[in-house]
């Protein structure tokens, strides 16, 4: 039902894009859609997260549109942890819900887990650990320039 509901704002959005988004420049500081999984082949970079209790270090990155990156996440802390990329609302929901979604890393201490992701829009994209207890401060940013 959520992954329904996802698809279908992901077809809205992509409708939209094309029509009323087409000729206009979006604020940097505005949400974006966050992208997709990325090829392999296409990997431009590699970024290493750690992943401790409860944070992300480091909290703040920077990425280029279209830019593919090889997320390495290590998990440092003595708890598991996970890390999903979304929208702010996204994550919020995730976080007060049971989860199933694909792009959900679950990384147990001293394990390291990859993703790979591409971000097809300028804008701001978040990232957070939806565990409960972990949220509030388990969370980080990702600029992605043009
Ligand atoms: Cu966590």
């Amino acid at each position: 039902m959520y992954r329904m509901l996802l698809i279908f704002l992901f077809s809205a959005f992509i409708l939209f894009s094309n029509t009323a988004f087409a000729k206009t420049n979006q604020p940097n500081d505005a949400e974006v859609s966050f992208g997709k999984p990325g090829e392999l082949s296409n990997v431009s970079r590699t970024i290493t997260l750690t992943l401790l209790d409860n944070m992300f270090l480091p909290p703040e990155l920077t990425v280029s549109k279209d830019e593919t990156i090889r997320f390495v996440l290590k998990n440092l802390g003595n708890n598991t942890h996970e890390f999903l990329i979304g929208s702010e609302d996204e994550l919020k929901k995730a976080a007060n819900m049971k989860r199933k979604n694909e792009h959900l890393i679950r990384v147990k201490p001293g394990e390291q887990k990859e993703l790979i992701w591409e971000f097809t829009n300028m804008g701001i994209v978040n990232f957070a650990c939806p565990l409960s207890g972990h949220f509030n401060t388990m969370k980080g940013k990702i600029s992605v320039k043009n």
